[in-house]
Order: structure tokens, then C-alpha cells, then sequence
């Protein structure tokens, strides 16, 4: 079955499920035009999530997923509410869900987890998720070491499940891209973060809209979790202090309550503006709707214009003419 069918969406859109950002003005925004709004719930009460849930409720009537992420020490009672507010689809992030699969699938709950490797896309599969978001060093935030234009095809080949590309996409030519290496569909983050919907502070967005490509980094490689963030005074301090090998405690300080700092205050210096190497495309602040029907237009032109191309050998060369 189509990754569409399966979720009752139109476009095979989702939403990155980006903590303290992907709330319900976003999430129901995503979900009226045709793609898979998902909630981030990383650093929520279950409280709070049930809150966002029934707010996501009153925006639309389309269906919509919770991502867990899954380093939380919450995860039960988060899941506790999943279920009695009757979410259908969870997406997660930065662990195994293993410990939770029998629970999912005794509630009819389709379980697509975000992967960094073949290896671990396997051990999903095995565990009997429905499908899964192989994401690419490219993506903002908690990253792997793999590129996208690596991760996906090798993902692709490596299961049997529908595979949902992340990671560097952000217009229609990246959405073709992603289909040409086998994905059934894309998980866009970035982007996201430059549309009106989208609840964070204007600094958050302007540092997107100024970010070019050479403007995110990896900090957190010595903690054992790497997070792409565009660079700022805070990241700067970061990196030196990880040079010099300092502690986990003295790192901890200084990136504790960064994500807030930047998405609520706009603190655009010491907070954390997580986004991905793709920022330098998202020039523009559009509105959600704007934003993927235009994505899936471009998407449909460039596969279009690729139809046209024929690779011919000539001369023993490879020349498209
Ligand atoms: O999770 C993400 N992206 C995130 S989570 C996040 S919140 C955060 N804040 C500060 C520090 C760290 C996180 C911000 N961005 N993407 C999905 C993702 N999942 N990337 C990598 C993974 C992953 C990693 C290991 C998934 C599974 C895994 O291991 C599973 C296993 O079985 O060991």
C-alpha cells in the first residue's frame, strides 16, 4: 500500500516532529494541506502533549502523528495519552522503540521511526514498524554521519518497508531526488521553520532565511550526540570547549535550555537554532499550504523534465543530450 493510503494523507509530505516547534498552529496547518503534521513532543509533560493533541484536534479533522523522542525518560506516559486521545501514528527519534512496539501494535498504531543507518533501518524492521524515515547528516538537529544521497538509496535496498527520505530537502527538486533513490515519500524539517504557521520567535526564522549553506554545524560529537545547529557565539563556545576536551557537566551548562532560549526569546547568539544544511533554499517566509503545494508542482515539473532526458552512449561517453 502507498505511504498515502496507509496514513489517509494527501501529499507524501511529513512534518519533521521538531521539539518545542511542531505544535498544533504548525502541525494543523500541515494536516489541512494534504501532509502529515507531527507533533514534537521531546521535553513535553504528558500534560502538555494531551493539551497540543486536542488544540491540533480543534485546527483540523485530518489525521496527524506524535513523534516521541524517545531519549525522554516519559516516553510511557506520553504514550499513555497517545492512546486515550486516539492518535493512530507515531513517529520517533534517537532510540530504539522496542520497548514499546507490543503497545503500539495492540492499539492499531502505525510506528515509523527516524533512522541514521542501514544497520539500525534493519533492526527496525525487524521489530515490525510499518515504515521508516531514513534521515541524513544533512537534517537540523540529533544527527547521524551519513548523507542523505548515501543513507537512502542503501536504506532503500537494505528493507522491504516503504522508506521516507530526510535530511537536505526543501523545494520540489529535492523531492524528486528523494523518489529517484526509492523513497515513497519525503520528511521535511528546515523548511518548516520558514513558513507563517510555524510558532517560533521572528529571530528563530530570520536566522533561517539568512542561514546560506555553509551556515549549520555539528556540535555534541564528544557527548556521543552529534546536533546540527546553525553556527552562532553560543555554538562557537561549545566547539572550543569540546576541543579542549572539557567535561560533560561543562557542556551540559551550556547548551541547557539553548532550544527555548532561541525558539521563545529569539535569542539568536546563545540559543540553539537547530536547521538543517538546507536552510540556505529557505529564503522566504510562505505560508504551510504555499509551501507543499508549490513543493509538489516543481516535484511533478522536474520529474517532467527528466521523462525528457535520455542518456545515450556516444563515443563511449555518458553525454545527456
Ligand atoms: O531525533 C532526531 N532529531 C532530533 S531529536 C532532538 S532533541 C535533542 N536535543 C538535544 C540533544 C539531542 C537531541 C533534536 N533533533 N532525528 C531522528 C534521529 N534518530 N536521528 C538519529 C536517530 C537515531 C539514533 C540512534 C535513531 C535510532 C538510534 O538508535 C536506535 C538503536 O537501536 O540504537
Amino acid at each position: 500500500m502507498s505511504i498515502t493510503k496507509l496514513l489517509g494523507i494527501k501529499y507524501p509530505i511529513f512534518q519533521g516532529g521538531m521539539a518545542q516547534i511542531a505544535t498544533a498552529p504548525l502541525v494543523g496547518a500541515v494536516a489541512n494541506a494534504g501532509g502529515l503534521g507531527i507533533i514534537g513532543s521531546g521535553g513535553f509533560t504528558a500534560d502538555r502533549l494531551r493539551e497540543e493533541i486536542q488544540k491540533t484536534k480543534t485546527i483540523t479533522d485530518k489525521p496527524f502523528a506524535v513523534n516521541l523522542m524517545l531519549m525522554m525518560k516519559n516516553i510511557p506516559e506520553l504514550i499513555e495519552v497517545i492512546l486515550e486521545e486516539g492518535v493512530k501514528i507515531v513517529t520517533t527519534g534517537a532510540g530504539t522503540p522496542a520497548p514499546y512496539m507490543e503497545t503500539f501494535k495492540e492499539n492499531g498504531i502505525i510506528v515509523i521511526p527516524v533512522v541514521p543507518s542501514v544497520k539500525i533501518a534493519k533492526k527496525m524492521e525487524a521489530l515490525g514498524v510499518d515504515a521508516i524515515v531514513a534521515e541524513g547528516t544533512e537534517a537540523g538537529g540529533h544527527v547521524g554521519e551519513t548523507t542523505t544521497m548515501a543513507l537512502l538509496p542503501q536504506v532503500v535496498s537494505a528493507v522491504s518497508i516503504p522508506v521516507i527520505g530526510a535530511g537536505g530537502i526543501a523545494d520540489g527538486r529535492g523531492v524528486a531526488a528523494a523518489f529517484a533513490l526509492g523513497a515513497q515519500g519525503v520528511q521535511v524539517g528546515t523548511r518548516f521553520l520558514a513558513t507563517i504557521e510555524c510558532p517560533t520567535h521572528p529571530n528563530f526564522k530570520q536566522a533561517v532565511i539568512e542561514a546560506d549553506d555553509t551556515s549549520t554545524t555539528v556540535t555534541g560529537r564528544s557527548l556521543g550526540g552529534p546536533v546540527r545547529s546553525i553556527k552562532n557565539s553560543m555554538i562557537a563556545e561549545f566547539l572550543k570547549l569540546e576541543s579542549q576536551n572539557a567535561s560533560r557537566d561543562e557542556l551540559e551548562k551550556l547548551s541547557m535550555g539553548s532550544l527555548r532560549k532561541a525558539v521563545f526569546e529569539g535569542d539568536a547568539e546563545r540559543g540553539s537554532i537547530m536547521a538543517g544544511q538546507i536552510c540556505g533554499l529557505c529564503n522566504e517566509i510562505t505560508t504551510v499550504e504555499e509551501m507543499i503545494t508549490s513543493m509538489f508542482n516543481e516535484a511533478e515539473e522536474v520529474l517532467n523534465q527528466l521523462g525528457k532526458i535520455t542518456i545515450v552512449d556516444s563515443e563511449r561517453e555518458l553525454v545527456l543530450v
